[in-house]
């Protein structure tokens, strides 16, 4: 058994160069914090891109970012400043990104764009290529590197290659809409097996493949070319036992062992005993639904207005795609409702929304989820949400209330939280006032059940129910060709 090569736009990483000295700084996302835990206990490979343009790499520089690299196990792909603006900031983020996300408004077809699409997958695809050996296995990430099972395949036919989704897979209706949607399609079939976070977005995948391309399906395999190709779905985890560990070790801390946040949090907390702390963690992204969910704050204030000085509501969110005009756009639209809603409703003793833009290193983010009363998580649209599988993972005296949207992949498998469609205001209301007031037992009885399902199915199960699918298909096709 070969070791396994990951493949991921960005590396677990990110490089920067200050003064001269390299410096890694922790990947956050979903995908980065999830494949982490799979790549640091196995004989593994990543290769990404390492944050930093070929333009700023000097000859001296380079052994020194391959060194620090390898200290995380990690190899990289080089990407001009050029191919980060067509490939990254066009193609996927301007593309993919809205349209596998139903947001048909923001998407741009630009042929410049997918010719670097093209051109910058073939970099990823050389580089694996470079590194592999025939024994290994391939497991290639999200909708950045869609051609690369493809484009592997012609150079290494025999090898295992897994590709796995983050995001979601839209319906054949806005797929079709994509000029280059069978390219995309066959780059895919490159793979073995092919997984997504949901049953909805493989059987979208499935119909499109075979309405667009005509291809034979039966059940979850597809015959194509000489080979049979499995798709199927695979709710990813989280690293649960490190959630609710830390979770753990944070409540037995000593007054002087609390970070500077947990105390300012404590104090408002004594200043108020029967407030409540809503909490909502996100990138800045339209498909989270963040300025959305600011006006159904709004909203709830004006129809519950015995609320006000009694919740506070703690909005974080990541920068995120700052290139992009909709995400600039976006930023300013938060800033604004955010002043605007605090500027309403604010007390000399109380502020509505405490607003955070940055990232925030684990243990603050720990400090968070354990405090806040009720999590507020409405995305539009979402291919999982690990925010969700990490807040209730924190709850280790099984208080608290999840309040999720029905649009992200995780509301299939967390039937326990209060699910709520993003659009609807008076329903989104109505919630926030019943989380408000739910009985301790009812919280417990709710997230004991979420508990138990979130620690048996964790990202490292998840990894190896991947896994293991995987050399499975590749007996399977080996006997199907033997045929
Ligand atoms: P994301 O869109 O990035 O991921 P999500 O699944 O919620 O969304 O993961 C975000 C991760 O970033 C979480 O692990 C969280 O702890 C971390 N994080 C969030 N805010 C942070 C902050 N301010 N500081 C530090 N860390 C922060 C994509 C898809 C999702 C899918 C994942 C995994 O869009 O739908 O769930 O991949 O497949």
């Amino acid at each position: 058994m070969g070791k396994t090569i990951i493949i991921s736009n960005r590396l677990p990483v990110q490089l920067e160069i200050s003064n001269g000295t390299i410096n890694a700084i922790p990947s956050v996302g979903g995908l980065a914090t999830g494949m982490k835990s799979v790549h640091s206990d196995g004989d593994s490979l990543w290769i990404g891109w390492s944050g930093l343009v070929e333009e700023d790499i000097s000859e001296e520089l380079e052994p020194k970012i391959d060194q620090a690299l390898a200290e995380h196990g990690s190899s990289k792909v080089q990407l001009t400043k050029e191919d980060i603006d067509g490939f990254y900031y066009g193609f996927s983020n301007r593309t993919i990104w809205p349209l596998f996300h139903y947001f048909m408004e923001y998407t741009e077809f630009e042929w410049d764009s997918w010719e670097s699409y093209q051109a910058v997958n073939q970099k990823f695809a050389d580089a694996i290529v470079e590194k592999a050996d025939p024994d290994d296995t391939i497991w290639v990430h999200d909708y950045q590197l869609m051609l690369v099972p493809q484009l592997v395949r012609e150079q290494l036919p025999d090898i295992s290659i897994g590709f796995f989704l983050h995001i979601p897979f839209p319906s054949y209706e806005i797929f079709r809409t994509l000029p280059w949607r069978k390219e995309i399609l066959e780059g895919l079939l490159g793979s073995d097996l092919i997984g997504f976070h949901t049953y909805d977005y493989e059987r979208h995948f499935l119909s499109s493949v075979r309405r667009l391309l005509g291809l034979e399906v039966s059940f979850n395999d597809i015959y194509y070319e000489d080979r049979m190709v499995e798709v199927d779905s695979f709710p990813m985890g989280i690293d649960y036992k490190k959630f609710s560990e830390t979770a753990a070790k944070h409540a037995n801390r000593k007054e002087e062992e609390l970070s500077e946040l947990q105390k300012r949090l404590n104090l408002h907390k004594n200043l108020s005993p029967d407030a409540k702390f809503l909490l909502s963690i996100d990138r800045l992204d339209y498909t989270k639904g963040i300025a959305k969910r600011l006006n159904a704050f709004e909203y709830f204030l004006n129809k519950y207005p015995q609320y006000k000085e009694k919740v506070r509501l703690i909005i974080l969110a990541v920068p995120s795609r700052s290139n992009v005009p909709q995400y600039q756009l976006l930023k300013r639209e938060v800033d604004e409702l955010v002043g605007r809603i605090n500027g309403e409703f604010a007390t000399v003793n109380w502020t509505p929304i405490w607003y955070f833009y940055r990232s925030m290193p684990f243990e603050n983010l720990i400090d968070l989820y354990t405090t806040c009363d009720i999590a507020w998580l409405t995305p539009i649209r979402d291919g999982m949400n690990l925010v969700a599988k990490e807040y209730i993972a924190t709850r280790t005296d099984r208080s608290g209330v999840l309040i999720l949207s029905e649009m992200a992949g995780s509301a299939n498998e967390m039937n326990e939280a209060l699910l709520i469609n993003p659009n609807n205001f008076e329903e989104i209301a109505d919630t926030l006032d019943r989380a408000i007031n739910m009985p301790l037992e009812e919280q417990k009885s709710r997230n004991a059940v979420l508990q138990k399902r979130l620690e048996r199915y964790n990202v490292e199960n998840w990894a190896k129910d991947f896994m293991g699918s995987l050399t499975e298909q590749g007996q399977k096709e080996k006997s199907y060709v033997a045929r």
